[in-house]
């Protein structure tokens, strides 16, 4: 890597290049040669023991075990406690026994493919699990801890999550200068080279709400040191690398070179070394016989992130239920008003600002919020909780539509801010908005890092729009989607997902909201039990909760539910942008103050609900559609024969209260609409569910978009033809007459 700064190469020069800087003392090259032993011995003992098991051995680069030993003696020496590590699967069960000192039969008895797993969830590789473990360093008598995250077979997509977890725990502890928590990324060359995210990650290392001050990067070079059984134990390298495998086979291992140097230059004698050898080997032996005791695999133990206190003693949630999610009067007013302030004096807004803020006092007072202010009052409402709030992604701070406006910028007074969320209270949580780089993959991957670190903590990632998202489409489906039942790891990250068909072209439309549904693992065809728990064991059940809010005070409340459950769960928001300005889609504080809560489904309220036996058709829709239905119903006039109720929650679907619908209007006919295209949006997701509903005896119709390649079109009049078509079938009630389904 070239590098310009004088001062660092300066640094390398003294560090690495004067003469002697290598040299060690006699104790030191003991040391040296004893984990050398470990990580050797570990390895031939596994090989001895699971011949036809893949276990990714270092064999070819064991020096990295006590280089990495190096590293954190050296840390700890230095003030670190605490340690976060990345790593590929090459070497990681060696790291887990021989640097963060996993017991041996824990690790042993993941062989045993006859234990029973004992935790909820489908498990993962054992090369891929995380761990968390507290010790005495040996090297320093101080107390250090040690953290690997678990991580997918996708190369390096585990380093901006474990940047954004070490960012977490950096800030938690007021470290800001990173002198007590620091990480260590392990790469190999190939994938340090070509995976595009390691820069993503390099990139976030320069902006202050994402720099960990320094990272500790080892890259495991195959060019400089090799693989001596190729990529795997049960690979053939010879298949492809003849003549490179028959140099390779024949070079010396390095702790046999090592030792003979000790033992010529008399450092050690052959007895020591044996007998080094002969210890190791029976702490190995003695795990092997104590493994085959344990009966039970419990997942647990291999979390990197306890959360003390969250969970009950077995590491379940305390409860199942969930209180309301209103908050006072006065906390609504109170906020409001510091939302419409600039809470620091001698501070110059901008003239369009003023006027923003005043639009919010005006709302205050008339007890109405839009998107932005029912945001600001869930937020706000959190840091008075101590909850911490942080809300990362591409031009937050202002908000992509320019709603937003968390950080106020003097306008006579070159970088100067201001942010009012950080004034409400006197002892309040803090509040950090942070645009991020350009970046959705790296960005993404380091908030659920952050989100690992405390289940006390609200960390929301928004897309500039939601298309943007499928950059980091492997953090979504490696980690979010998945990663509770691989690694028994809960997650409350809520991505922010700007979405709606507002003849943008085919980006600028669609979040893609088809993908998490079809990636949801709530079943479609079967009937549930509807217990007084229903609606939050589903939540607890479910992989990730996806909603498509069409009031400012249901975004509020699905906010807010999201610390107040007694668990976590990934939350997706398909957020609005026509919307936030929309003059009719504002609540009222009554919708907001105590003793109110998130509604799952918005039931028909109107004319249609007073005689619902006379109802013709039922629209079922979610999100910004139900406002061209409205306006369209009463323009012809149909308010009375067409019901329209909302789907707010998606997944998991609130089967309970649509069967509870659906048995409203017993003559009508039932009708999903959406205004996306029919391969895109909720139909494929929320038709069988409506069946199984229904016991498949009733057709749910569709209305919509026909289906198409693209997501939106780029032209403004074929969106209109095709809003204005699907609106006319809508309430067209002869449309299905005489169709089979
Ligand atoms: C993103 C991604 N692409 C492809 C793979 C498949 N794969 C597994 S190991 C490997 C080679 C890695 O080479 P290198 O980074 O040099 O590490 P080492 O040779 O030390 O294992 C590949 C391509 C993967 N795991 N992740």
């Amino acid at each position: 890597m070239f590098i310009n700064d004088v001062e660092q190469c300066q640094w390398i020069r003294q560090k690495f290049e004067t003469p002697g800087v290598m040299k060690f003392t006699n104790e030191e090259k003991r040391t040296l040669l004893a984990r050398l032993v470990r990580s050797m011995r570990f390895e031939d003992f596994l090989a001895r023991k699971w011949s036809s098991e893949k276990r990714f051995g270092l064999e070819g680069c064991e020096v990295m075990i006590p280089a990495l030993k190096t590293i954190i003696d050296k840390s700890s020496e230095m003030g670190i406690e605490y340690v976060i590590m990345g790593m590929p699967h090459r070497g990681r069960l060696n790291v887990l026994a021989n640097v963060i000192r996993k017991e041996l039969e824990q690790i042993f008895c993941q062989f045993d493919p006859k234990l029973e797993a004992a935790d909820e969830g489908s498990g993962d590789v054992k090369y891929h699990l995380g761990m968390y473990h507290e010790r005495i360093n040996r090297a320093t008598n101080k107390k250090i801890t040690l953290s690997l995250m678990a991580n997918p077979s996708h190369l390096e997509a585990v380093d901006p999550v474990v940047q954004g977890k070490t960012k977490a725990e950096q800030f938690y502890r007021g470290d800001t200068a990173g002198k007590k928590v620091m990480s260590i990324l392990l790469h190999g060359d190939a994938a340090f080279a070509g995976q595009g995210v390691v820069y993503e990650t390099f990139h976030l290392s320069d902006l202050p709400s994402y720099t960990t001050n320094g990272t500790i990067h080892v890259v495991v070079n195959n060019q400089v040191c090799y693989r001596r059984r190729g990529h795997n134990e049960m690979d053939e390298p010879m298949f492809t690398q003849p003549l490179m495998y028959k140099q390779i086979h024949k070079q010396v291992p390095v702790l046999k070179k090592y030792a003979d140097k000790l033992i010529a230059d008399g450092t050690v004698t052959l007895q020591e070394f044996e007998e080094e050898i002969a210890k190791y080997d029976r702490i190995c032996e003695e795990a092997y016989t104590r493994s085959k005791d344990n009966k039970i695999l419990h997942i647990k133990h291999w979390l990197d992130s306890p959360w003390p206190g969250f969970f009950n003693v077995d590491g379940e949630p305390k409860s199942m239920s969930c209180p309301p999610t209103g908050i006072s009067e006065d906390l609504l007013t109170h906020i409001g008003n510091v939302a419409s302030s600039v809470p620091i004096k001698d501070f110059k807004i901008h003239a369009g600002l003023s006027r923003i803020l005043r639009a919010r006092l005006e709302m205050t007072k008339n007890r109405v919020v839009d998107w932005a202010l029912a945001e600001y009052m869930a937020f706000g409402s959190f840091l008075k909780e101590g909850i911490h709030v942080r809300l990362s992604g591409q031009d937050v701070e202002r908000g992509t539509f320019s709603h937003r406006h968390h950080v106020l910028h003097d306008q006579e007074v070159d970088k100067r801010t201001c942010v009012p969320m950080n004034h409400l209270w006197e002892q309040q949580a803090p509040y950090t908005v942070c645009n991020s780089s350009l970046s959705e993959y790296g960005v993404l991957g380091f908030e659920l890092g952050f989100a690992m670190a405390s289940p006390n903590a609200l960390v929301c990632w928004e897309a500039q729009f939601g298309d943007f998202h499928n950059t980091a489409q492997c953090i979504i489906d490696q980690f979010i989607s998945s990663g509770q039942a691989k690694w028994v790891r809960h997650n409350g990250i809520v991505l922010l997902l700007p979405h709606g068909m507002e003849g943008m072209g085919p980006e600028h439309s669609s979040a893609r909201p088809e993908r998490f549904l079809q990636m949801s693992n709530d079943d479609s065809d079967a009937y549930p039990e509807f217990t007084e728990q229903f609606e939050v064991s589903q939540l607890y059940e479910c992989n990730w909760i996806v909603v498509n809010c069409s009031t400012p005070a249901n975004y509020f409340h699905v906010l807010r539910r999201q610390i107040l459950l007694p668990f976590r769960k990934p939350l997706i928001i398909l957020t609005p942008k026509s919307l936030l300005r929309h003059p009719e889609a504002k609540s009222s504080f009554d919708e907001m103050v105590s003793g109110t809560t998130f509604q799952r489904v918005i039931p028909e309220n109107g004319l249609a609900a007073h005689a619902p036996h006379e109802v013709r058709r039922v629209i079922f829709c979610t999100g910004k559609v139900y406002y061209d239905l409205v306006k369209e119903r009463k323009n012809q006039d149909l308010e009375k024969q067409v019901a329209i109720t909302r789907l707010e929650q998606i997944s998991p679907f609130p089967f309970d209260l649509l069967k509870e619908e659906l048995e409203k209007y017993p003559g009508a006919d039932l009708v999903w609409c959406q205004e996306e295209h029919k391969n895109s949006g909720y139909y494929d997701y929320v038709k069988p569910r409506f069946r199984t509903i229904v016991n498949h005896i009733r057709p749910i119709w569709y209305v919509g978009r026909e289906p198409a390649a693209a997501a939106a079109t780029g032209n403004k009049n074929t969106h209109l033809v095709s809003l204005r078509r699907f609106l006319d079938t809508a309430f067209n009630l002869e449309a299905f007459e005489g169709k089979t389904f």
